[in-house]
C-alpha cells in the first residue's frame, strides 16, 4: 500500500522529525508557506532555534492549477537528485538537501529563512551586489560537471539518461515554445495587450526561431539544467545565494538556464517606468542590466577556465571554449526572448510586471518586455555583448 498522503501541517512535521532524526518529546512547529505554482512547501521549526527544515512535497497535480492538471509526483524524486547533483558540482551555491522520500513525494530541505526570494528583493529595490557573478560561477559549475568537457561519453550518457525528467520538460516545451507564440486557451493575455498579442502570433518569421530555439531545448543535451531558473528560484543574503526549485531540470541546451535568468533580470528592468518616476527607474534598470553583464562574464570566465582542464583533449584545444561560450551567448538571447513574451502573455506571469497596479503603466511595460522579448529571439544572431548593451539602452533606457 503507498505511503503517499497529502501532507497537513502535522503531517509534515511528522516527516520532518523522522527524517532529521529529532527526539520525539522536542516541540515542533509548522506552517505552509509556499507559493510556487506546483508544489506544497512548510517550514518546520522548534520554538526557540534560529533555524528549521523545510519540507517540500509534490501533490499529483499542478497546485496553481488544481486536479484538472494531474502531473506526476514523481517530479519530486527527480528535482532532490538534481538538486543533490548540482550540490556535489557546486555546494556553495546549491539549497542542501538533507534527506528525501520518493514514496511520499517529499524531501528535505536546508531552512534558508535567513535569505531572501531574489525577485521579491528586486521588487523592495534591494541590492544584492554579488548575486549576479554568484550566480554566473553556480552555472559554470553545474553546466561544466555535467558536460562532455568534464565527462566521458559514457558517463555522460549515464547520468543523462539517469535524469530523464520528460512530463516537466513536456510542460515547459508546451507554456515556453509553443502556447505564448498563438492564441492557446492556457495564455493569459490581459485585454488592452491583445492586439500586441495577436501581432506575435500572426509573425511567421518570429515563429520558425522560435521553433529552432524549440527544437534546440528537445535534441542540444549539452548539461544538466536546472530549467526554471527565474529570480523567484534563487534566494538572497548578504554577500551569498541558494538556487532552490529545480523540478523542471533535465538536459538541455546551457543556453537555456542563462537565458531564462537573463530574462527575469529584463522583465524586471521593463516594469521600473511602471513603479518609479523615470530618474530613479533608470537607475534600478541600469543596475540589472550591470547584473546581467557581471553573470555572463563570470560564469563565461569560470566556464573557460574549468574547461582549460577538461580530459578530453578535443574539447579542451585552445580557443574551443570559448567558441562555444559565443554559441552559448547566442543560444541564451534566443531564450531570453521567449522568456519575456511568455512571462507576459503565457499561463505564469511574473510580479514584476503583474504588480504595477496602473493598467495603463502596466500594459506599456508588458509591450515593452514583448517587443524586446521579439527583438531578442530575431536578432540574438547578431548581437555580441556591445550590441545587445547598445539595444537595451535604445529600447529601454532611451525610452
Ligand atoms: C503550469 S506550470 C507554469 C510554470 O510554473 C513554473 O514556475 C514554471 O516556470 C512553469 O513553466
Ligand atoms: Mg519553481
Amino acid at each position: 500500500m503507498s505511503r503517499y498522503r497529502i501532507f497537513k501541517v502535522a503531517d509534515a512535521i511528522a516527516y520532518a522529525r523522522e527524517a532529521a532524526g529529532l527526539a520525539s518529546d522536542l516541540p515542533l512547529r509548522g506552517e505552509e508557506i509556499g507559493d510556487g505554482n506546483l508544489n506544497q512547501v512548510f517550514r518546520v521549526w522548534s520554538p526557540g532555534e534560529p533555524h528549521g527544515v523545510i519540507v517540500k512535497q509534490a501533490l499529483p497535480y499542478i497546485r496553481c492549477i488544481g486536479e484538472s492538471w494531474p502531473l506526476t509526483r514523481d517530479r519530486a524524486r527527480i528535482e532532490a537528485q538534481i538538486l543533490l547533483r548540482h550540490g556535489e558540482a557546486c555546494p556553495e551555491y546549491t539549497v542542501a538537501v538533507l534527506h528525501h522520500d520518493p514514496a511520499l513525494s517529499a524531501m528535505l530541505l536546508e531552512d534558508l529563512s535567513d535569505h531572501r526570494v531574489w525577485r521579491q528583493a528586486l521588487l523592495d529595490d534591494q541590492l544584492f551586489p554579488e548575486a549576479a557573478a554568484q550566480l554566473g560561477r553556480y552555472l559554470a559549475r553545474v553546466h561544466y560537471h555535467s558536460s562532455a568537457f568534464y565527462l566521458d561519453y559514457q558517463a555522460q550518457r549515464a547520468v543523462s539518461t539517469r535524469f530523464v525528467n520528460p512530463e516537466l520538460m513536456a510542460i515547459t516545451e508546451a507554456v515556453f515554445f509553443v502556447d505564448p507564440f498563438r492564441d492557446h486557451e492556457r495564455n493569459n493575455v490581459e485585454p488592452l495587450i491583445r492586439a500586441e498579442a495577436e501581432q506575435l502570433w500572426a509573425d511567421d518569421a518570429l515563429k520558425v526561431k522560435v521553433a529552432a530555439l524549440k527544437h534546440d531545448f528537445r535534441c542540444k543535451g549539452e548539461a544538466l539544467l536546472h530549467g526554471d531558473l527565474h529570480t523567484g528560484s534563487v534566494m538572497v543574503a548578504a554577500g551569498t545565494l541558494k538556487v532552490i526549485d529545480a523540478e523542471f531540470g533535465g538536459y538541455g541546451p546551457i543556453g537555456f538556464d542563462l537565458g531564462v535568468i537573463f530574462a527575469n533580470l529584463l522583465l524586471n528592468v521593463c516594469s521600473q517606468p511602471g513603479r518609479h518616476p523615470a530618474v530613479i527607474g533608470q537607475r534600478y534598470q541600469q543596475q540589472r542590466i550591470e547584473e546581467i553583464r557581471a553573470l555572463w562574464q563570470s560564469f563565461r570566465a569560470d566556464f573557460i577556465a574549468l574547461a582549460a582542464g577538461s580530459a578530453d583533449p578535443a574539447l579542451a584545444e585552445a580557443g574551443y571554449a570559448q567558441a562555444f561560450m559565443r554559441r552559448v551567448w547566442r543560444d541564451a538571447l534566443g531564450y531570453a526572448g521567449c522568456e519575456m513574451v511568455r512571462r507576459t502573455i503565457g499561463i505564469a506571469h511574473v510580479a514584476d510586471l503583474d504588480g504595477i497596479e496602473d493598467p495603463v503603466r502596466r500594459v506599456a511595460c508588458q509591450r515593452q518586455a514583448l517587443s524586446l522579448g521579439r527583438t531578442l529571439v530575431m536578432e540574438a544572431e547578431q548581437l555580441d555583448d556591445t550590441a545587445f548593451n547598445l539595444l537595451l539602452v535604445q529600447q529601454i533606457i532611451a525610452g
